[in-house]
């Protein structure tokens, strides 16, 4: 086949931050040792498959605009997705990316039965396979799309129907299996409509039951078919549905704890769903770490004047520098990575406009990693917090931590001791502190 990207040079180089090359990494060096690793291995970056080869831009207000020729194309459809895989596998490898993601019917159309949607996904695995041999590229994750197809208007592991809750498990049971065979490092779980429009027809207590069932079902498979990724669930509070109930990491936490799922399935955090969720992404990123629960991640961003999914690859090096600083202190990624769940802009038509926004999103990524380890490194954050919080590690903060004190005890001592002095937050000091970290990244 002839190449879909002609003018791109394989891979895209690192030239530095002093480059004008549009097309070279001006941050992201992928061998260069950060701390103890390098920088490929501490961000394990991947591209997605959906929003760039299985979509043309269309939108709720009008069709695509994007040229992904492949998209509703006449004649045979594995014909159709074996042009479009070998269009992302070059993609992939141009950009030099180490790892992609799917979803079953991104790679695979769906069949007029489950039988040929099967052997669809089967041929589609196969070629999947050959194409990753040839590249190096690998899986950091697979996942089952059961939410746009009609039969899960009413979600499929929550749905009142059973038959359609078999459906979606005989679907994710194939598609775990799909990348357990491709050697994914992650399975997702994206509850896509796995929550609801209104109460009026909803019976919630029945419907979270059914999704642990669901989960305790995947977790079993995973062990049955010796699959050692990581199961993950990836929160997002609406859209589409009103409420989704994986709503942000503490939903998902509890949820897990409830159903004594703990120590199975950890979170795939995507930055625009913390936003919409109320919380920083750096906010989720050391909920998950405090919970025990960190996965990896999806790195695209929103928009602040737009309260949707907007899929933006990230632009702002102080929002990743924040979260990336969490993922570090919690000891970095381990099965995850940061994964492109971006998509480009309608109007973004050239077809150098997918480089241009993984480049973009890389590098700012690459930016931030640098800024979090030095700020790590220096203790800069570290110190100050560790002072702050002294008192417990003193002997009065460790008689209450342990148990030792009551609360008669605590209303005693207050008789006799002086108002405790005040100290400052020094919130402003420390944003001033951060602010010169990424003037000074280098
Ligand atoms: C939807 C979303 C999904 C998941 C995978 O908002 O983020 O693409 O990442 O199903
Ligand atoms: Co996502």
């Amino acid at each position: 086949m002839t190449e879909f990207f002609p003018s791109i040079e394989t891979p895209i180089p690192y030239e530095g931050p002093d480059t004008d090359n549009p097309l070279a990494f001006r941050w992201y060096d992928a061998d260069r040792v950060v701390g103890a690793k390098t920088m490929a291995e501490h961000l394990r970056f991947a591209a997605c498959y959906w929003h760039s080869f299985s979509w043309d831009g269309f939108d709720i207000f009008g069709e695509g605009t994007l040229d992904r020729p492949w998209i509703n194309a006449p004649g045979d459809q594995i014909e159709a997705a074996k042009v479009k895989m070998a269009v992302a596998f070059e993609f992939f490898e141009k950009l030099g990316v180490p790892f992609w993601s799917f979803h079953d019917r991104d790679i695979a159309p769906e069949g007029a039965t489950f039988a040929e949607s099967v052997s669809n996904l089967t041929q589609m695995v196969d070629e999947a396979e050959a194409q990753m041999e040839r590249t190096g590229t690998q899986l950091l994750w697979g996942t089952a799309n059961a939410f746009s197809n009609a039969r899960y208007q009413a979600g499929a592991a929550t749905n009142p129907d059973p038959e359609v809750f078999a459906y979606a498990a005989a679907q994710v049971c194939a598609a775990l299996d799909a990348t357990h065979r491709l050697n994914g490092q992650n399975y997702v779980l994206w509850g896509g409509r796995e929550g609801y429009d209104t109460l009026l027809n909803t019976d919630m207590k029945r419907e979270q039951e059914q999704l642990a069932r669901f989960l305790t079902m995947v977790i079993e498979h995973k062990h049955r078919i010796g699959f050692r990724g990581t199961i993950l669930l990836e929160p997002k509070p609406y859209e589409p549905t009103k409420h989704q109930y994986d709503y942000d990491v503490a939903a998902c936490h509890a949820f897990l704890e409830r159903f004594d799922l703990m120590g199975e399935v950890c979170t795939n955090i995507e930055v625009n769903h913390a936003t919409l969720s109320g919380h920083d992404f750096a906010h989720e990123v050391a909920a998950a770490f405090g919970a025990g629960i960190f996965g990896s991640v999806d790195a695209n961003a929103g928009d602040d004047r737009l309260g949707w999914d907007l899929d933006r690859f990230p632009i702002s090096v102080e929002q990743m520098t924040l979260g990336m600083y969490e993922i570090l202190k919690g000891g970095g990624f381990t099965t995850g990575g940061m994964m492109f769940d971006a998509k480009l802009r309608r109007q973004s038509i050239d077809r150098n406009d997918l480089f241009h926004g993984h480049i973009g999103g890389m590098d700012v990524i690459a930016r931030s990693l640098l800024v979090a380890h030095a700020l790590l490194e220096d203790e800069v954050l570290a110190g100050p917090v560790q002072e702050r919080y002294s008192g417990w590690d003193g002997e009065f903060g460790s008689q209450i931590l342990g148990g030792e004190l009551t609360l008669v005890d605590l209303q005693e001592r207050a008789l006799s001791v002086a108002e405790p002095p005040r100290v400052s937050g020094r919130q402003e000091a420390l944003e001033n502190l951060v602010a010169r970290y990424i003037d000074r990244a280098s």
